[in-house]
């Protein structure tokens, strides 16, 4: 599609920056591999790099910019520089997998994830619960996709679809397989013109042969499975973002094998409705759901309106966001108190 203005790549007028340059333009990251952009002003696609000042002012690595960020640059012929970057309105995060008390962006002002899972061997509900959780923590709209129906006769597949209804059912489902046109037809029946949609899940799952069939040619490289593991090998390597001729915008991300929750309390109360609702109707407040009378909860439990699954699913997952979050805020604390002291010296030294 030949793009022709910002608003033809997602922008809308909310992102505006409270300040006009008439300098800099803006432009949405396309495609980032490590500290080298590619962004796209609506018209030209520009290799891009962050300025001095940016870098200077980078307090944590969530301040760098990440594949569908707005951003203001500069133009100077082939390259554009990257002086800042706009409010984010949605973001995917993971706990980084180099540090246990810092996070990890994957990619902002995404709409909607196509959260997809291999109906075969990767089926997996509680990491489906945990794709939810990321999604819902970063104000992004969860659709599950169920892919390889191929692989699969029609009854398991129902009763696989069922599962995840039950635990989920406010949430959208669409059966694919690259192999049933009608599928993939179902996946762009749900996409909307000018809202930007990432596909996100375990390595092999067949997310970027789901995209190449959306654009209907091949966009992005896809691998063979490895026949003894019938695991994928890591195709895609970086996050990229296409326009698809009807309109959406669409971001292509490598599989993700740790999926560590992190700042996503509310996350994980929106993935856990039911259990919540339920838990606010219990005798104390402070209920732990283990012994104590009225408890709301064990009682669901007991009478099997919560499934003991789903409730050992929410356990694992609202402890470690809890345990990673205090880590990260006590970082934060101690990295803001270390910059204030090195500021402290600096100053002392130039009045003396
Ligand atoms: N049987 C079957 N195989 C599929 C389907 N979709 C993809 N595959 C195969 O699965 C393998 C991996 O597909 P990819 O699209 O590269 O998977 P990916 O999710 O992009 O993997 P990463 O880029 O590593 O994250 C390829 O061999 C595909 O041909 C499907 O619907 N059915
Ligand atoms: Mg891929």
């Amino acid at each position: 599609m030949k793009t022709v203005d910002i608003y033809d790549i997602g922008y809308d007028d909310s992102f505006l920056p409270d300040e006009e340059n008439p300098l800099l333009t803006i432009a949405r990251v396309f495609a980032q591999h490590k500290e080298q952009f590619s962004i796209c002003t609506g018209e030209i696609i520009l290799s891009a790099e962050i300025s001095g000042k940016y870098r200077y002012c980078i307090e944590t690595s969530e301040d760098l910019p990440v594949v569908g960020d707005w951003v203001l640059v500069s133009i100077h012929d082939e390259l554009a520089i990257i002086h800042r970057l706009l409010p984010r309105r949605s973001i995917l995060a993971r706990k980084s997998v180099h540090s246990s008390s810092e996070r990890q962006l994957i990619v902002a002002n995404v709409d909607y994830a196509f959260i997809v899972q291999g109906l075969d061997r990767d089926f997996n509900l509680n990491r489906l619960d945990r794709y939810i959780a990321m999604s819902c923590a970063g104000k992004i709209i969860p659709i599950i996709i169920l892919n390889k129906a191929d692989l699969l006769a029609t009854e398991e597949i129902e009763e696989k679809k069922q599962l995840v209804v039950s635990r989920h059912p406010d949430i959208s489902i669409i059966i694919s397989s690259f192999t049933q046109d009608e599928s993939i037809q179902e996946i762009k029946n749900a996409m909307q013109a000018k809202k930007t949609y990432c596909f996100v899940g375990s390595s092999g799952v067949g997310k970027s042969t789901l995209i190449n069939k959306l654009f209907g040619k091949e966009i992005l490289i896809t691998t063979t499975l490895s026949a003894s593991t019938n695991k994928g090998q890591h195709t895609t390597t970086h996050r990229q973002l296409f326009v698809m001729n009807e309109g959406p915008l669409v971001i292509d991300t490598p599989g993700m094998r740790e999926l560590g929750v992190i700042g996503a309390m509310e996350g994980v109360e929106n993935t856990f409705k039911k259990i919540y609702e339920k838990a606010d109707r219990c005798k104390f407040k402070d209920c732990t759901h283990l012994n104590e009378v009225g408890c709301a909860v064990k009682e669901a439990l007991e009478s099997g309106e919560i499934n003991q699954d789903e409730f050992a699913s929410y356990k694992k997952l609202q402890k470690e966001e809890s345990y990673n979050s205090s880590t990260m805020l006590e970082r934060r604390q101690k990295d803001k108190q270390f910059g204030k002291m090195v500021k402290q010296v600096m100053s002392n030294k130039k009045n003396r």
